[in-house]
């Protein structure tokens, strides 16, 4: 087994997050109990080509009606944290009426974890738009900005009495551009006006969202709002040559700026919009967009995989994100002959650079452009080929470190003064991995598709160990005395 780097566990803060993170639509399943309705993945899923082997995300990992003992699992594996998502379908089915059916799994689900003293960090939206919405224009169309605002109102009702962390979006990269650029993820659109205004309406949701939020709060200071963003360290392949350095640029604008500037500074850069100009973003930004989409920040949630070697030459262009021959569209819109390069790194299941290193990088990076932000990574980890062996058990050797790599490259980035609260692994479970349908296992817990049989691998005991190290330790300082971390 590889050398397991040892944390320092006085390096953590104080009542730091230790926790494991889902999302809704890869989990759930019964898409269609207590009055859900369609998402866009389960209308997309359905199409012949969509997804590999046919999977669509009806079944899940059952997760609905096994929820308590996956709830226990995260106990014992001793988390302080679990971040899932809330679906919109199952909350407001065709966005019609709030459906106190659909969300009383949420009631439960929370009453559940604060038995157990796990803190809940709840995510508006991971992908799951409604069917009935899409049919009404999607994120394309500006009302959807505004309809997300009654389904956060609906969740907030019933659960903002006990969830005090909330995540507007997961990854608005992924449902702009690769929902509607590449087309590889729902709503599968191919067309690059569609995916700057599912871009801009998707911010404009999370500022009225924001703002309504807060609102809401009135009794209840302590409720913090953030964004989960899909931040991706782009790297020329050739420093030396302008075209890549250009090409590293543009997709720089296009994976982060073209999100962390609408959103902390109310501006989108300079240089992303002369790269999309003309192609339809002047059309849909409307005076006063920006300063609402600029609501304070309580944090940010930094989802890491990979950093991403570009050149402007590229031999191959960008995939790698379905299995299917559907004919590929670059995502980079305005940046279409960009083109992604494999540096000589090991590589996970999915054909991405393990690449710790880069994840301590990007950390210290926001500290250093965005003093006083405070940070979590609300997801990190990897894909393997699993196999429960003979004596029962997971021995997904890669994983343990991977997850051991990627906790110490945080470890490093507190270390250099970045201001990071949480960290959760991707992910609990096994399960619907998008286009990849089941075929891809990011788990720290596995699960057995035919059975629902769940066990906890080993990447799920080591990291069990680690965060067992560094809770003990902040136990310790906290019976010492006062708490030197921060107030969380
Ligand atoms: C996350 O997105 C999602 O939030 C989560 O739902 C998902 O299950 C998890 O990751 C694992 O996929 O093939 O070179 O074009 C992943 C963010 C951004 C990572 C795009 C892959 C492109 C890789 N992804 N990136 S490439």
């Amino acid at each position: 087994a590889p050398a397991l780097r040892t944390v320092a566990a006085t390096a953590w803060p104080s009542g730091f997050l230790w926790g494991a993170a889902t999302s809704a639509g890869q989990i759930e399943g019964a898409v269609h109990t207590d009055g859900r309705e369609d998402s866009v993945w389960d209308a997309f899923a359905r199409v012949p080509g969509n997804v590999a082997d046919g999977d669509t995300p009806e079944r899940g990992v059952e997760h609905l009606a096994r929820m308590p003992a996956d709830i226990a699992l995260l106990g014992e594996l001793g988390l302080n944290a679990y971040r899932f998502s809330v679906s919109w379908a199952r909350v407001r089915p065709g966005d019609r009426y709030r459906n106190d059916a659909g969300l009383a799994f949420y009631d439960r689900l929370v009453d559940e974890l604060l038995a157990r003293d796990v803190v809940p960090f709840l995510t508006l939206y991971h992908w799951d738009l409604p069917q009935a919405l899409e049919e009404r224009g999607g994120w394309t169309a500006r009302e959807t900005a505004e309809r997300f605002v009654r389904y956060v109102e609906d969740v907030h009702s019933v659960l903002g009495d006990r969830v005090r962390r909330w995540t507007t979006f997961n990854e608005p990269f992924c449902s702009a551009f690769i929902g509607h650029a590449s087309g590889e993820h729902a709503p599968g659109r191919q067309d690059p006006a569609a995916a700057l205004a599912a871009l801009h309406h998707q911010h404009l949701a999370h500022g009225l969202a924001s703002l309504r939020l807060r609102e809401l709060r009135a009794g209840q200071p302590d409720l913090q709002v953030g964004i989960s963003l899909n931040l991706t360290t782009a790297v020329p392949a050739d420093p030396d040559d302008p075209v890549d350095v250009d090409a590293a640029r543009r997709v720089d604008a296009l994976w982060n700026r073209a999100f962390l500037d609408p959103v902390l500074h109310g501006r989108y850069p300079e240089d992303f919009l002369a790269d999309v100009a003309g192609l339809g973003l002047e059309e849909v930004v409307l005076p006063g967009d920006l300063e609402t989409i600029a609501q304070p920040l309580d944090f940010l949630g930094v989802n890491h995989y990979h950093d991403d070697c570009v050149t402007g030459h590229p031999q191959s262009g960008p995939g790698g994100l379905r299995p299917t021959e559907k004919p590929t569209r670059s995502p980079f819109v305005g940046s279409e002959h960009v083109g992604s390069v494999t540096r000589d790194l090991p590589l996970t299941e999915m054909g991405w650079e393990v690449n710790p290193a880069g994840l301590t990088r990007l950390l210290v990076r926001l500290a250093t452009e965005h003093p006083g932000l405070a940070l979590h990574v609300t997801e990190n980890g990897a894909a393997y080929a699993d196999v429960v062996t003979a004596d029962g058990r997971v021995h997904d050797v890669e994983r343990t470190a991977f997850v051991a790599a990627h906790v110490a490259a945080v470890a490093d980035a507190v270390a250099q003064g970045a201001d990071v609260r949480g960290f959760f692994a991707w992910s609990l479970l096994d399960n619907f991995e998008w286009a990849w349908g089941y075929a891809k296992r990011f788990g720290i817990v596995h699960v057995d598709h035919a059975t629902q049989v769940r066990t906890v691998k080993d990447s799920g005991r080591g990291y069990a160990a680690l965060v067992s190290a560094a809770r003990s330790a902040d136990h310790r300082h906290a019976d010492a005395g006062p708490s030197v971390g921060v107030a969380l």
